[in-house]
């Protein structure tokens, strides 16, 4: 489909839920064989296996809350966004929720509680969390508005509900815009894609709060605008190992080292790769290669998801595999809701 068509939108928020289901088995692995990967993923093919629904976790589990609120509320409500994620939280505690998260979640579910950013300016001594869970669930905001100051407002406000530290809600600032200019056909040109992100980036990471948080991790100046250089010389060589992405950019829970990661596999997998069946097209190849980088799969896989979903649109996506996601249908009929926001605002 054309720039911010229908397909897009269904593609964006069903890859990130399969991305998350289909990625729950390898969570935590140190190594992940790229054939356990392709066995896993053909399983879903195969109906006899009656593997039954793959069970989504925390990082749909809160997308699903930003969409409901952002649908709901027709725009950003940071009050009834912060009351879903504590109720979510509260009725379904065994999603894999980061263990400083729940603090967070717990808060916000006090009547008492004035501020809804409070809670998770508290965490980690008042530094707040700079792990990926605000960047896990940042596509919505690129689907609800058109314009990218809104989408980088909205991101970044909504990330700080659960974490302040600018190395977190920036992270979700970079995955949102990733989809954002995504849905509009920006990686047709992968080059003027990271420029266009590296540019965003520049000025979301030019101030004081970005530089003193980034000082006292020991990080570059500006974090995330290193590392999407890095990104550019790995998507520059013919030939790179899953150790090399590995070292270079990292497979973690920090948003740091995921973010920047899954943008680099949507990249990597736009051409067909020999570790990769050859019968696979590129939405299935980068949510495959995301899962063989292991550690944070279901996280790195989402996110990946919804930047590749967002460029080949939901045709792309294979019908069994659909079947098999908890949640995949409830994305693909809130992705026209969305779209219709969008197209409103
Ligand atoms: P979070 O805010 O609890 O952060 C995740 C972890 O990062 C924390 O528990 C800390 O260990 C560490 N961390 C974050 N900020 C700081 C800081 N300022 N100083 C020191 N340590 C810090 O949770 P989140 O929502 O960001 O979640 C991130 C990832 O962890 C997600 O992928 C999520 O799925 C989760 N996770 C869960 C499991 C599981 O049990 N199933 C496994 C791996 C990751
Ligand atoms: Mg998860
Ligand atoms: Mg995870």
């Amino acid at each position: 489909g054309g720039p911010a068509s229908l397909s897009r939108f269904r593609g964006a928020l069903v890859a990130a839920v399969l991305g998350d289901c289909v990625g729950g088995e390898f969570e935590g692995a140190e190594e992940v064989p790229m054939e356990s990967v392709l066995q896993h993923l053909s399983n879903l093919d195969d109906e006899t296996k009656g593997n039954g629904i793959l069970e989504y976790s925390d990082d749909t589990a809160m997308a699903r809350c930003v969409v409901q609120s952002l649908l709901t509320r027709a725009g950003f409500d940071e009050q009834d966004m912060a009351r879903r994620f504590a109720k979510e939280y509260s009725m379904s505690p065994g999603r894999g929720y980061g263990s400083g998260v729940i603090q967070v979640l717990k808060k916000l579910s006090s009547p008492q509680l004035s501020d809804v950013y409070q809670p998770a300016k508290d965490q980690f001594n008042g530094r707040g969390s700079f792990g990926n869970g605000g960047a896990m669930r940042a596509a919505p905001f690129a689907l609800a508005f058109p314009d990218r100051d809104d989408v980088k407002r909205c991101a970044r406000q909504g990330a700080m509900l659960t974490h302040s530290c600018s190395l977190g809600y920036n992270g979700a600032v970079l995955q949102a815009l990733a989809v954002h200019l995504s849905l509009r056909g920006a990686i047709d040109k992968p080059h003027q894609f990271m420029s266009k992100l590296i540019k965003e980036m520049e000025e979301v990471e030019g101030n004081e709060e970005t530089r003193n948080d980034a000082r006292i991790l020991k990080e570059a100046e500006k974090p995330f605008c290193e590392r999407l250089h890095r990104v550019i010389d790995l998507m520059d060589r013919s030939n790179v190992s899953i150790e090399e992405v590995i070292s270079e950019l990292g497979n973690g829970i920090a948003a740091l080292h995921s973010v920047p990661t899954a943008i680099f596999c949507v990249l990597h997998c736009l051409q067909p790769r020999e570790c990769l069946p050859a019968n696979y097209g590129g939405l299935e190849r980068t949510i495959a290669y995301s899962l063989a980088l292991g550690g944070d799969t279901d996280t790195i896989a989402c996110m990946a998801g919804a930047i590749a979903g967002a460029h080949y649109g939901i045709e792309a996506i294979p019908q069994s595999w659909i079947r098999c996601c908890e949640g995949a249908e409830d994305a693909y009929m809130n992705a026209e809701r969305l779209q219709m926001l969008y197209h409103r605002s």
